[in-house]
């Protein structure tokens, strides 16, 4: 049976202290994350792709297939800023350790595989972004929050002849998205300083917003916010909460 990655397209942003290392593909309490069944579909739909050093693949995609001594290369383009989740799996395989007719003392063993992504120009590898280098999960997992623009290639890399799955999957990032349809609809630019501001005893926050030369502020008091102030408090505890730290007294 196939390994199946159908994690990766769980989404990690409902755990503020999901983490991963290059060591370590799944956070040790979270995992992948939580499952996402929308992300999982539209990651099955975009199609089996095959690997290829001359030809590139879909940025959101899945692959079965086995692990050669050559180049196990997956290149894709993204046009501009994304969010990046890749999952490798594949099985531990278990053998017969008596001689035939007789079944039994199960010989169990595990390759290792890993994943790596680089940069790329045209089908030529260019520095190392990121890799999941386990030496003991049948499973590697690269995410990031911010993919840059540009053309890259997935490696995977170990000893040949492995079945594997591969999904990966690229959306334009959240976040900034998120925030700034936010921003529009609520008309920040426009927005003055919250009229009611308690001066004392509430958090208060300035909220910025510069692009280019524009420039402008708000003062608000996200805990007596109301109308647009209380949607603005909102939105930036939704999609810029990493941002958002209480300041120790
Ligand atoms: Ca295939
Ligand atoms: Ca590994």
């Amino acid at each position: 049976m196939a390994p199946r990655p159908t994690r990766t397209g769980a989404t990690k942003s409902e755990f503020l202290t999901w983490s991963r290392t290059q060591t370590r593909p799944l956070d040790s309490v979270y995992g992948a994350g939580e499952l996402n069944i929308l992300n999982s579909y539209n990651i099955l739909v975009a199609g089996e792709q095959e690997k290829s050093t001359s030809a590139t693949v879909s940025s959101t995609g899945w692959d079965f297939s086995t692990t050669t001594s050559g180049s196990d290369l997956y290149f894709f383009e993204v046009t501009d800023q994304h969010e990046l989740s890749a999952i490798l799996t594949w099985n531990r395989v278990i053998t017969d350790g008596y001689s035939s007719p007789s079944w039994g003392n199960p010989q169990s063993s595990l390759a290792n595989l890993d994943l790596k992504l680089y940069s790329a120009d045209g089908f030529v590898l260019g520095d190392l972004v990121d890799q999941s280098i386990s030496s003991i999960d049948n499973v590697e997992h690269i995410y990031s929050t911010y993919l840059a623009a540009g053309r890259y290639a997935f490696e995977i890399a170990g000893v040949s002849g492995v079945e594997y799955s591969l999904a990966w999957q690229t959306i334009p990032e959240p976040t900034t998205l998120g925030l700034l349809a936010a921003l529009r609809r609520l008309k920040f630019d426009r927005l003055d300083d919250q009229p009611d501001v308690p001066y004392f005893g509430v958090d208060l926050w300035l909220v910025e917003r510069a692009s280019g030369s524009f420039y402008h502020d708000v003062v608000m008091a996200p805990d007596s916010a109301r109308g647009f102030y209380r949607e603005l408090a909102l939105s930036l505890r939704q999609h810029l909460k990493e941002a958002l730290r209480p300041i120790e007294r």
